[in-house]
């Protein structure tokens, strides 16, 4: 049996909507840029991925469980003043912060989307470009915690591309007898905007499982680093 995705029952209500997912305050907006918009962000992306004289950048390793395994996808690091990416051990640093993307995070920190009571406004100023080249790339469960994300900020994502799910489920595992931990499912599509509002990642984790079947995907996480560089 195929499942159903918490947004699919809203999707004819004008593509801007507060998830049902309890509590978790989701925000998703489906058609939040443009064909055209996609088709040269997807171009943009790849051209990330790609080294001076030729060829693609290898992807990175991280540590899981006690072991050093390449990342199961395909990922680029960005930020507007140089500050690297530390998280499961392993250091990307930054490619910089490219005019494109700065386009787009300012587009983010205008949308209403982006705004929350007791957020601080800042415009998002790195991100982290993950690219799914099938079905059997991945991210596995995590939140996005790590210390230099200021959390007061919500985290912004866009996906452009194949069709992927993304699941959430509580952080804590519940005490004995309190029931099963259940995980959500959302459906993100190509255009799309998905924004997690701040405080989300102590409670919950995110995953994108692999897929039976999928081409290519781009996903773009903006997120505030605070403090000083
Ligand atoms: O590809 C996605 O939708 C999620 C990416 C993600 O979980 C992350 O960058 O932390």
């Amino acid at each position: 049996m195929s499942e159903t995705s918490v947004q699919s029952n809203l999707l004819e209500s004008g593509g801007r909507y507060e998830l049902p997912v309890p509590k978790s305050g989701l925000r998703y907006v489906s058609d939040w840029l443009s064909g055209d918009a996609v088709q040269r962000l997807e171009a943009q992306c790849d051209g990330l991925l790609e080294i001076p004289g030729g060829g693609l950048r290898p992807r990175a390793e991280s540590w899981l469980y006690g072991r050093l395994v390449v990342r199961p996808r395909d990922t680029v690091w960005m930020s507007e003043n140089g500050r690297p990416y530390s998280y499961g051990g392993a250091t990307d640093e930054s490619v910089g912060w490219p005019d494109w993307i700065q386009d787009l995070a300012r587009k983010i920190a205008g949308d209403p989307a982006w705004r929350f009571p007791d957020a601080t406004g800042a415009a998002p100023n790195v991100a982290l470009l993950n690219v799914y080249q099938g079905g059997r790339d991945h991210v596995d469960w995590h939140a996005d915690d790590e210390p230099e994300i200021d959390q007061r900020s919500p985290i912004a994502s866009v996906s452009l591309g194949a069709v992927r799910k993304f699941r959430i489920r509580r952080a804590r595992i519940p005490p004995p007898g309190a029931g099963v931990r259940k995980s959500e499912v959302l459906s993100l599509d190509s255009g799309s905007l998905l924004v997690m509002p701040p405080g989300f990642q102590a409670d919950w984790e995110h995953r994108v499982p692999p897929a039976r079947s999928a081409g290519r995907r781009w996903n773009l996480t903006f997120r505030v680093y605070g403090g000083s560089p």
